[in-house]
């Protein structure tokens, strides 16, 4: 089904259609093969930069596409709707690209283009194997010494670990807590940067992420982004716009299920009529498609609010929380609708029940976004 949508310009119907091409003409024939090898597709991604696709929310003057986020996360669910763990790459690489973007030096932003421009593919690299909620207790320690970090520690699940380029190392430069966090930029050659085997995934097994071991890896000290001490607000607020990427990504996938579900229902006759006719199926679909459009508003709503500079954070945590909690019901009803035919891999119901589960859990669990939220209704 084509979602009916209001787009602020004309330029942004183009870049919709663009992306329709190629979600339904690349990813869409390649998706299932990629997923069940569990390979990174790093030259489908090349091709995804090429079309600019890569750096969409960044101001063109940087080698960004100077587009709102209210139409960057509609590219993102149209990916998604082809390809989960695509829409995922092009989220996380736009929030990697966000602390230089946001408190590069100028020596820093000159990177910018070819990140933008997806020549350079990004790594946010906050999670310890030890904690991921608890994002403020992170062990990973850099010592300076003279014009270099000495950075020491492992970070977990780490998606484009082993293929990024560039690395946002989160790491311990003071005391504990929060103040003593900075972020540190690590080009992948940087020695004693030591990405693991990729993680076997339940889903999304094309994402392939990795732990990164940092072994006395030597930094230079004019690669700290933004001050020292700076970095966990650094983190939260490269977060606050991730999540709205896995907002995007959960929408696209519930949407496609959505419309697989409906057609399958449309054909699928028993008791000599479309199963679609019976109102057990027909209202579970209806259910479906109205929680893909809420979700699909709150997400667009946070964007809004964000591309008009008002804060926007819990208002992304809640479209996080939605949308996530949505695709899991709507997939895990999708493959109700399809029955037996649901669980085999013949149809993609089952790959997309599974993707969704992720989506509740990366870039803070649904927990952690209940906790943004609640704590923003009780703060002074
Ligand atoms: N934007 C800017 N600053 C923020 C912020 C945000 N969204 N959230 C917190 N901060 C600031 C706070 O203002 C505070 O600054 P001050 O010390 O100057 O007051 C500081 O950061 C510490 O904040 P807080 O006390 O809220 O930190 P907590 O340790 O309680 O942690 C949560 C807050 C739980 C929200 C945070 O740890 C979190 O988001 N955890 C999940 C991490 C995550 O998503 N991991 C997945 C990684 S990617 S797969």
């Amino acid at each position: 089904m084509t979602v009916e949508r209001i787009l602020p310009t004309e330029e942004a119907y183009e870049l919709l259609g663009l992306t329709r091409e190629i979600a339904q003409g690349e990813l869409a024939p390649q998706v299932a093969r990629y997923e069940q090898k569990g390979e990174f597709p790093r030259d489908i991604l090349r091709t995804i930069g090429r079309a600019g696709l890569l750096g969409l929310p960044y101001p063109e003057a940087d080698g960004g596409g100077g587009q709102p986020y209210e139409v960057y996360l509609q590219v993102l669910e149209i990916l998604a709707s082809s390809w989960v763990a695509i829409a995922e790459a092009v989220s996380v690489h736009t929030l990697s690209c966000f602390p230089v973007a946001a408190f590069g030096t100028e020596r820093q932003r000159k990177s910018l283009p070819e990140m933008l421009g997806g020549e350079l593919l990004g790594a946010y690299c906050l999670s310890e194997p030890q904690g991921g909620s608890d994002a403020a207790a992170l062990a990973t320690r850099a010592v300076r010494e003279v014009d270099e970090y000495v950075v020491t520690g492992t970070k977990a699940w780490i998606t484009h670990g082993g293929r990024a380029d560039f690395y946002n190392i989160f790491c311990r430069t003071g005391g504990p807590g929060p103040g003593g966090i900075s972020c540190l930029l690590a080009d992948a050659a940087t020695g004693g940067l030591l990405p693991q085997a990729p993680e076997r995934l339940m889903g999304l097994r094309s994402s392939a992420p990795a732990q990164i071991v940092l072994d006395g890896a030597r930094i230079p000290a004019d690669r700290l982004v933004g001050e020292e001490g700076g970095g966990f607000r650094i983190a939260m607020q490269a977060l606050d716009a991730g999540r709205l990427g896995i907002a995007a990504c959960a929408v696209g996938l519930a949407q496609a299920a959505v419309d697989y579900a409906a057609a399958y229902a449309k054909e699928r006759t028993q008791f000599g009529k479309p199963i679609a006719s019976f109102q057990g199926l027909g209202f579970m679909l209806a259910d479906m498609a109205t929680q893909v459009s809420a979700a699909r508003a709150l997400m667009l709503e946070a964007a809004r609010l964000k591309d008009a500079g008002r804060p926007f954070s819990t208002e992304a945590a809640k479209a996080k929380l939605f949308a996530t909690d949505v695709a899991m019901k709507v997939t895990t009803d999708a493959v109700q609708v399809l029955g037996g035919s649901g669980y085999v891999n013949d149809h993609p119901a089952e790959r997309w029940f599974r993707e969704a589960k992720v989506l509740q859990i990366v870039e803070g669990t649904n927990q952690i976004q209940r906790l943004v939220i609640s704590r923003s209704l009780t703060r002074d």
